[in-house]
Parts: structure tokens; C-alpha cells; sequence
């Protein structure tokens, strides 16, 4: 099918520049970040203005169009990836990109929703001040992604997730409708809090435009340090003690095995020497906007206390900033070595933290019963109750091959496991394409039914990102 009429009403509506129909620049917006999954689309479409996106809906409802609107596309989940029927045009947000404003009194930034993560994280310390979001994607992915997904990420053990840093929010309905929430209240009780049906919605209930998030101080100081687990080092005391020491100053919990840090020291040019105990290892961070505290003097005297309790083998404090940005840089770069080596089945469990040690035990077991042979890297936010429990592809294998295999049973194993202990298949990275009918399976069915409601409510025609996260109501249905 001919889309020329399409493209050239698109042309009209928002100008030469905002339209892209060549498929060579089209084909990297079709296709997952792991390549997991191609779509297809005839047109990404990048509006430059808000009242622009407005116009956009409108027009692709009347053309019978649907929409799935794009941030950096690092999407873990196929979220952001159009299907195969070639109906679907990706609206991408890159070229409105601006910081609206910074409000250094209410401690607030006002962004438009394409905007980088790392150029709002930049904008905000150039004011003396910090965004408390930083995942790995952060150079490519866009605030309108993170609040797709409710993005978590490094320090959500003190900040939140993305959720708990959006004060507003702009965003346009599927009938064109732009809801203007662009507040910065912390207090606002005045009905249905709107902007949280768009955060972890995936773009499903609308597309967001702007947001306004909250800042915290910046960190005066920081201490950072490297523990080497001992042998059954029980993860959950460890961190309460750390918790319970270090006076609400825990930005960072994360926990490592050995195999995950030899993934990352393999791709860094000259890794640092940390390694882990039998253990694993766990990269803490302590922070204050304080000059006052001594942070590393409490840190040392904390990991004292859990090198007494013989919880940790050895224990490491960064001397200065190229040590401490070492230390992080094996943890950030995990992803990129399971990439690198042939990538790996993700597992992005949560459990409630105090299962956190039942949940490694169990899916342990499970794993040596379904192959003796296979590799993981477990690695995560063991502080929010979250771990990457990734089996690694083996080099030469087929990786799609092999991914369908291990997320047809073991995959389903570890989730049943992650259930049985009231937790989730997917603590941070969503549901988008590939996780749905995970969703039907684990999902509660009468939150299922609200979820479905409320799709259908925003969005009746099923325009935005159909086939992520949930469908709409059958039409019949709708009373
Ligand atoms: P996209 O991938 O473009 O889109 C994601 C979803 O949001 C899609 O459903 C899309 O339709 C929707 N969406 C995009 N823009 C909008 C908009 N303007 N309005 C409405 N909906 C929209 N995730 C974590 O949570 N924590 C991590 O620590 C983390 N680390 C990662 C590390 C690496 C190396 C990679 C590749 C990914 C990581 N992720 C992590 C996953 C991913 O980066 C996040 O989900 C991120 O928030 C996605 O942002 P994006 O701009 O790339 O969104
Ligand atoms: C992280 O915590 C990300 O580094 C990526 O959420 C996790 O690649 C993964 O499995
Ligand atoms: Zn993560």
C-alpha cells in the first residue's frame, strides 16, 4: 500500500523537516535496542511543538493511523517498537528538546519531554542542584521515556523512581485534547492526580509533552565504597545494618556477582581491580548536601561493623573521584559486556526486599535443575528489592533462538518463583510488547479489568501504542 497521501497531509500539517519517510532513517526506529524484534512504519514523525502533536493525533485518527510514540528507544520490553502491520507511525519527541525552566527556590525543572536525561541531569547541576534519576541509557534516553516506563535506575533507594519525581505533567489525549498539569506544587488535592495515569502507561493513555520534575540538593559530599562478600552474606541483614548506620544518607545498594563484574571489567579499556567475594560484591554510596558530615568516616565504621559480623570479606572506600567513578563504571557497564558477549535472557524481578535471599536460593536451584551448564549474571538494586537475573546467551548460539527457548520455560520458572514470593516479572523496564502476556498470567484480574477500563476511557479506538501493555475492552463491552 501507497502511504505518499499520508506522508504529504503529515507534510502539510507539521513541515518538510518533522517528516521522515526514507526507510534507511526510518529503520533504527523500528527495531528494539536489543534487536529483539523488527517492525514497520512508513513515517516517524517529529513534532517540534506541543499544539504539533496535538495536530498529529488528530490527523492519524481520521486516517485510521495508529501512533506509538518514541523517546531514545532503549526500551528493554519492545515498548517503544511499532508492529508489522505498517499502520503504526512513531511519533519521536527528539526535536523538542528544550529545559522550559529551572525554579531553583521550589527546586523544580520544566522540561520539554524529549529532552535527554543527561542534559536535564546537566541543566540541574549548573544550578547547584541534582536530578536524582541516572540509569545506564541516560545519554540517550528521554525524560518522555522515563516517564513511559516509570524509569528506576541507580539511586532509587533514597530518590524514588521516575514516579516519585514528577511534580507535572503535559500530555495529549488520543482525541487531540492537551491536559496542561505543568505544576510545581507539592501539595495539590484537588481530584484525580491526572498525570499518573501517563507515568509507567507506556504511551498507551497519551503522549507526554512536558513534565516537571523535582531536584534535590546537590551532594556536598559523597562516600563511596566496594564490599567483598563473604560466603552466604546475608544480603537483607547487610543492608539493614548499612540502612540503620548510616542515618538516611544511602543513595546506592547494588549488588554483583562475580561473573556480572567480569562481564563489565572484560569490555573497560583499564578496569579497575575490584572483584567479589564468594559472595558477590556490593557498590554502596552514601551522600549528603551537608559540608559538615564526614561521610567517609561513617561509611569506614559501618563496613567495620559488617567486617566484625563476617558478612564481608574485604571492603574498599574510593580515596577520590577517579576511584569512585571507576567503581561505578564496572557496575554501569554490565549491560553493555552481556551485550557484547551475545546478550542475555533479562529477568527484571522484584520481590519484597526481606524474599530478596529466598528468591536467589529458590531460582538458584531452579536453574541448575533445567541446565547445569547455563551462565548468569545476577546483578541489581538489591536496596528497591529488584535483581537482574539474566541468563547469558552462549557465544555461539543463535540469541533469538535461544531466548524464545529459556523465556518459554525457565523464564516462566523464575517469574512462578518471583509470585511465589508476592513479587513481579518486571520491576523497572515494563511491560511493552514482550512482557504482555506476562501480564495476563501473573497480573491480578481485577486489576487487569481497571487497567483495561481505564485504557479504553483514554483511549476507545485503541490509536495509542496498541498491542503494548494491555488491550482495551472488547468494543461490545463498552456500555
Ligand atoms: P523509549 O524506549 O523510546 O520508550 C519507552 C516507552 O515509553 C515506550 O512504551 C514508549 O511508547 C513510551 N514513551 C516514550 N516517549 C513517550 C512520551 N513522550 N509519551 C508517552 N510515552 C512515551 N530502565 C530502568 O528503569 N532502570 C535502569 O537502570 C535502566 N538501565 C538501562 C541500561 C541500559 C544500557 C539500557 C539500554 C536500558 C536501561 N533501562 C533502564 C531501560 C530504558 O532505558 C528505560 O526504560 C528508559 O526509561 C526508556 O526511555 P526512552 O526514552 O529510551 O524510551
Ligand atoms: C541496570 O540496572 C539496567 O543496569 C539494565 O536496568 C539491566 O540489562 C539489564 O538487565
Ligand atoms: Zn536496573
Amino acid at each position: 500500500m501507497s502511504y505518499a497521501v499520508h506522508i504529504q497531509a503529515f507534510r502539510d500539517l507539521i513541515g518538510q523537516a518533522g517528516v521522515v519517510d526514507d526507510p534507511e532513517r526510518i529503520a533504527p526506529y523500528t527495531t528494539d535496542q536489543r534487536q529483539l524484534f523488527t517492525g514497520s512504519s512508513f513515517a516517524v514523525l517529529k513534532p517540534a511543538t506541543t499544539p504539533q502533536v496535538a495536530d498529529i493525533v488528530k490527523l492519524a485518527a481520521r486516517l485510521g493511523l495508529g501512533i506509538v510514540p518514541q523517546g531514545g528507544n532503549t526500551s528493554y520490553c519492545g515498548g517503544a517498537t511499532p508492529d508489522t502491520s505498517g499502520r503504526q507511525i512513531i511519533v519521536s519527541l527528539e526535536r523538542m528538546d528544550g529545559i522550559r525552566e529551572i525554579d531553583p527556590f521550589s527546586m523544580t525543572v520544566s522540561v520539554d519531554a524529549g529532552a535527554i536525561l543527561t542534559k536535564v541531569q546537566d541543566a540541574a547541576a549548573a544550578a547547584g542542584l541534582l536530578l536524582p534519576l541516572s540509569l545506564g541509557a541516560e545519554g540517550s534516553c528521554r525524560i518522555g521515556g522515563n516517564i513511559g516506563t516509570n524509569a528506576g535506575g541507580l539511586s532509587v533507594v533514597k530518590y524514588g523512581m521516575t514516579r516519585d519525581l514528577i511534580l507535572g505533567v503535559e500530555a495529549v489525549l488520543s482525541d487531540g485534547t492537551v491536559v496542561s498539569d505543568m505544576r510545581k506544587l507539592r501539595k495539590n488535592n484537588t481530584g484525580y492526580d491526572v498525570k499518573h495515569c501517563f507515568i509507567g502507561s507506556e504511551g498507551t493513555l497519551g503522549i507526554v509533552t512536558g513534565a516537571v520534575l523535582r531536584l534535590a540538593p546537590s551532594p556536598a559530599r559523597r562516600a563511596t565504597a566496594w564490599l567483598k562478600l563473604a560466603a552466604g552474606a546475608p544480603l537483607v541483614e547487610l543492608l539493614a545494618l548499612v540502612r540503620r548506620q548510616s542515618a538516611d544518607l544511602l543513595t546506592t545498594f547494588e549488588f554483583m556477582t562475580s561473573r556480572s563484574i567480569a562481564l563489565a571489567t572484560d569490555v573497560i579499556i583499564n578496569p579497575p581491580s575490584v572483584g567479589a567475594g564468594p559472595g558477590g560484591a556490593i557498590l554502596v554510596e552514601l551522600a549528603s548536601s551537608s559540608d559538615h558530615l564526614d561521610l567517609d568516616g561513617l561509611l569506614e565504621a559501618v563496613l567495620g561493623e559488617a567486617v566484625e559480623s563476617r558478612w564481608v570479606d574485604d571492603a574498599y572506600l574510593a580515596q577520590n573521584g577517579s576511584q569512585r567513578a571507576a567503581m561505578w563504571e564496572v557496575r554501569e557497564t554490565i549491560p553493555e559486556g552481556e551485550k557484547r558477549r551475545n546478550g542475555s535472557v533479562k529477568h527484571d524481578i522484584s520481590v519484597p526486599l526481606s524474599a530478596i535471599q529466598s528468591f536467589l536460593d529458590l531460582a538458584g536451584a531452579q536453574v541448575r535443575t533445567y541446565a547445569a551448564d547455563l551462565e548468569l549474571s545476577v546483578y541489581g538494586h538489591v536496596g528497591d528489592g529488584n535483581l537482574h537475573y539474566n541468563v547469558l546467551v552462549p557465544p555461539d548460539v543463535d540469541r533469538i533462538e535461544f531466548s524464545r527457548e529459556v523465556e518459554g520455560s525457565l523464564s516462566l520458572q523464575l517469574y512462578d518463583i518471583a509470585a511465589s514470593l508476592d513479587g513481579t516479572f518486571s520491576a523497572e523496564h515494563g511491560v511493552g510488547r514482550f512482557k504482555r502476556h506476562l501480564l495476563e498470567k501473573y497480573g491480578d484480574a481485577g486489576r487487569l479489568a481497571a487497567m483495561r477500563r481505564i485504557k479504553t476511557a483514554f483511549d476507545p479506538s485503541n490509536l495509542l501504542n496498541a498491542g503494548a501493555v494491555v488491550y482495551p475492552l472488547e468494543r461490545d463491552n463498552i456500555g
